[in-house]
């Protein structure tokens, strides 16, 4: 069945990436709405060797649309949503406006697809680092369940916007040309050959010393998980690297699982790819991961510091599967 869908914030990053997905995918449109500010109001996207407009969004942007897909940030999907549902649409959340609420499930296909079915209109859209730990790790918990999980991201700068994209291409141009006057509009720091312990790169740091971005990890892994049991700690980085975010995750389990056993089940696990073979010096990179669906899982081998313990290093497309592709994934399943 054919349906109406916008794209808010159709002009971003995310924006961008849900076009040559829905495209790709030959996701079944009737109608095709692109939704960004004001600023934007006009320009011309091509989809489908068709030329589109994109409209300003305002409170009536939403009249016969069946499926909104939110990525204009937390602040436009609190203020928007409400209008869409108003007009009957069912919304996809790329936002954590929603996230943590108890009336909106928080969506996996490959992890908790029967959540959606519980949904009130809105179904949120995971954080990039949560979506792609826990394709990885679900498959570990069903069978033998994790007790803690302790992970640091290396995220790439696409995750902070098209902005960020462009700061790190100009810095790194202007300290590849020996000028020293590069003036930063964004990060906090010099991004280009730098790596931050900081993300997002504008908001404080909590009173106990983390970023929201470490508190949404930890809260989404147990929402999605259906776990609230479940310890996790993380540190989240941005790394100078414009596609594909990697993270180093170490699990504790209840049963002891072999390093083996896991390979075995991941190489069978959906959405996820194993990519692990040391001794070719194969193991998951952001390179390969970019423009990719799946999540790459390598590195895998047990923590000899623990008796039930898992180390692996897993990479994916944050623009992709973390974020615009999950959210057409969820469409599908609603549809
Ligand atoms: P981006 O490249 O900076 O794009 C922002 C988009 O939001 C643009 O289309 C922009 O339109 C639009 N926008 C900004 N202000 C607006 C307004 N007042 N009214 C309507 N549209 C407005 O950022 P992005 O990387 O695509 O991310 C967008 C959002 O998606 C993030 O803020 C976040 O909430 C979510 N996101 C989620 C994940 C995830 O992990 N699931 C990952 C990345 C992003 P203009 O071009 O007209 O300014
Ligand atoms: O920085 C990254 O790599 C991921 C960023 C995600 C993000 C960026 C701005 C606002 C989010 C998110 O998805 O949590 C938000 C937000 O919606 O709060």
């Amino acid at each position: 069945m054919a349906v109406n869908v916008a794209v808010v914030g159709a002009t971003g990053a995310v924006g961008e990436e849900f076009l040559k997905i829905l495209e790709s995918r030959k996701f079944p449109l009737k109608e095709l709405r692109l939704l960004a500010s004001k600023r934007s109001a006009g320009k011309k996207i091509r989809f489908c060797g068709v030329d589109y407009t994109v409209q300003e969004l305002t409170k009536h942007s939403f009249q016969g649309i069946k499926i909104a897909l939110f990525s204009a940030g937390a602040s436009i999907s609190r203020e928007y949503v409400p209008y869409a549902l108003e007009s009957g649409a069912i919304c996809v959340d790329n936002s954590s406006a929603f996230r943590m609420d108890d009336d909106v499930p928080l969506v996996v296909p490959e992890v908790n697809p029967h959540d959606i079915v519980k949904h009130h209109g809105v179904i949120a859209n995971p954080n990039c680092s949560t979506i792609q730990m826990v394709v990885a790790l679900k498959p570990i918990h069903d069978v033998a369940r994790i007790k803690r999980i302790v992970v640091s991201t290396y995220q790439a700068v696409s995750g902070a916007g098209l902005k960020a994209v462009d700061e790190l291409q100009r810095e790194t141009a202007s300290i590849l040309g020996g000028k020293g006057d590069f003036k930063r509009n964004l990060f906090p720091h010099q991004i280009a050959f730098n790596v931050l312990p900081q993300i997002p790169q504008n908001d404080a740091f909590l009173p106990n010393g983390y970023t929201s971005e470490e508190v949404k990890m930890v809260n989404e892994t147990r929402k999605i998980m259906g776990d609230h049991n479940i310890r996790v700690t993380a540190t989240t980085v941005r790394v100078p690297v414009i596609r594909g975010h990697s993270e180093s995750v170490n699990v504790e389990t209840e049963k002891k699982i072999t390093a083996a056993e896991v390979k075995k089940l991941l190489s069978a696990a959906p959405g996820v790819k194993l990519v692990d073979d040391p001794a070719n010096q194969l193991y998951p990179l952001a390179t390969a991961a970019a423009g990719r669906d799946e999540v790459f899982v390598g590195r895998i081998r047990e923590d000899e510091s623990i008796d039930n313990g898992i180390n692996m290093w897993i990479v994916s497309d944050n623009v992709r599967k973390g974020a615009a592709l999950n959210a057409i994934q969820i469409a599908e399943k609603l549809l």
